[in-house]
């Protein structure tokens, strides 16, 4: 058995060489939970430890497909089934050339945790791909995404395997995954979430991570009297959460300010209305253009190559990606009077960053917390699916509300230190006891 934290990452870093974003990962939830485990004893005699930062599966696989030349290109294909113990696993897609294994064990891991405190029984995963759909055309997405679940389809199902979008995934490439594993299999089931409307898709599925943030941000915002009304909010990324973010913060009286992809960002003192996130929406999703046509429309700042966290703001949603704020960032953020950070993204903010706003008390939501209403809502797809019935907007959007206001009273739970919440800690000790109970009934497996 491991005496200290450090013999236990030494293990870690030993058995998983070079996988840097995966190490982060598994210290920030070993940080957290190693007083309760200690505290707790029966989880390490049964080295739950041990066995949950271990998946239960990895496939890896050569996706050979054709561009629009005629010409073979080869991508890498993977899917990290991490951990079964309370339902089937589940998580997102990524296509981005940055995607490698350590990616996707970092982001397996984390879902782990965020699906247990979705308070649904949604077991943990991730997959994807190098391949980069930007500058694709759609036939080419299509051969890929059809050539990629060729494989696939081996080992995914509705009741093993529910993969979802993530990163460079959205309604286009699910819509070419779910035809190609329909084609091989026969059969019509709901093993992918994120679908369409019109074949198997839940109303609110697009919007429910950034919703879910927003309503997640809200609730802790709660906790100190305030709310989103005539606050000032800093958003990074323009895709799928970074857009429903943006809208329903606009539905709750803030005025969001900023914007971003991996090109730079975009920032609007004015605020981004109504119509100008219609633009976003119809720029980034339909002519899948840059940022900084923005900042060209409406005579705006545009900061090419950089984040957006100098702006003052009062509330900042990270929405792209890992390690997007470093300590640096994060020092401007909280100097320039920032009290809360809701992550929209998975692991935006760097571990040294954490620790500032940890500091400096603000109210900061880890990811597995804040973001867990795209999955939570994918759980209900899956609902809906087994049910073969269709739940309304309102239904669905109450179910999303609720279930963020039971991840925040889980976070105060377990977080709670005198007046202050830690939400790191409220979300990994919240989100491990349900597995890591599970895993103790299920004997050693
Ligand atoms: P999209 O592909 O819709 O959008 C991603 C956005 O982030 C784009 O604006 C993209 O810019 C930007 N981005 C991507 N990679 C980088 C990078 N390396 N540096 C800077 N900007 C980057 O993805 P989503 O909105 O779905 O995902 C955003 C984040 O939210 C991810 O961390 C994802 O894991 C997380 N998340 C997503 C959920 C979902 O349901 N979709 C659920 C929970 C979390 P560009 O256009 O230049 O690529
Ligand atoms: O990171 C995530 O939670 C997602 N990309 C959504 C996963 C899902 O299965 O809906």
């Amino acid at each position: 058995m491991y005496s200290t934290v450090d013999d236990f990452m030494n293990m870690i870093v030993e058995k998983n060489s070079g996988e840097k974003e995966f190490h982060q990962a598994v210290q920030e939830v070993v940080d957290s939970l190693w007083d309760f485990l200690q505290d707790h004893p029966h989880y390490m005699h049964a080295k739950v430890l041990e066995r949950i930062v271990e998946p239960e599966r990895i496939i890896m696989f050569r996706v050979s497909w054709r561009n629009d030349r005629g010409e073979v290109e080869v991508n890498k294909g993977y899917r990290v089934e991490f951990n079964s113990a309370i339902g089937p696993y589940k998580g997102g897609l990524r296509f981005h050339p940055s995607v490698n294994l350590s990616i996707l064990k970092f982001l397996g891991f984390e879902q782990v945790f965020k699906n247990s405190l979705t308070t649904l029984p949604l077991g943990g995963g991730k997959g994807g791909s190098d391949f980069d759909p930007k500058g694709k055309s759609d036939n080419e997405v299509m051969n890929f995404c059809q050539s990629f679940m060729t494989e696939l389809q081996r080992h995914i199902g509705p009741n093993t395997d529910i993969p979802a979008g993530d990163i460079g995934v959205g309604a286009r490439e699910i819509g070419f995954l779910f035809g190609q594993y329909k084609r091989l299999r026969n059969e019509f089931t709901g093993v992918l979430t994120g679908k369409a409307l019109n074949w198997g898709g839940s109303l609110i599925r697009p919007e429910a991570t950034g919703y879910g943030t927003v309503y997640f941000a809200n609730e802790m915002l709660k906790t100190r009297g305030e709310s989103f009304d005539g606050k000032t909010v800093a958003i990074s990324g323009s895709g799928n959460v970074a857009q429903f973010a943006a809208e329903k913060i606009l539905q709750l009286g803030g005025k969001p300010v900023t914007l971003s992809d991996s090109s730079g960002s975009i920032y609007d003192p004015n605020g981004i209305d109504e119509e100008k996130l219609a633009y976003v929406m119809e720029l980034k999703n339909v002519k899948r253009g840059r940022i900084k046509e923005y900042a060209e429309k409406y005579d705006c700042e545009y900061w090419d190559g950089e984040r957006p966290w100098k702006v003052q703001c009062d509330v900042a949603l990270p929405s792209a990606t890992q390690n997007e704020i470093n300590a640096e960032e994060a020092k401007i953020l909280v100097n320039n009077g920032c009290i809360c950070v809701a992550e929209g993204a998975n692991m935006p903010t760097e571990p040294d960053a954490v620790d500032v706003f940890l500091e400096n008390k603000i109210l900061y939501g880890p990811g597995k917390a804040a973001n867990a209403g795209g999955v939570a809502v994918s759980g209900l797809e899956m609902s809906q699916n087994s049910m073969r019935i269709q739940w309304t907007r309102e239904e669905v959007d109450q179910r999303l509300h609720t279930i963020m206001k039971d991840i925040h009273a889980q976070c105060e739970k377990y977080g709670k230190n005198g007046d202050f919440v830690n939400y790191v800690k409220g979300a990994n000790i919240g989100g491990f006891i349900k597995i890591a109970d599970a895993m103790l009934d299920q004997g050693v497996v």
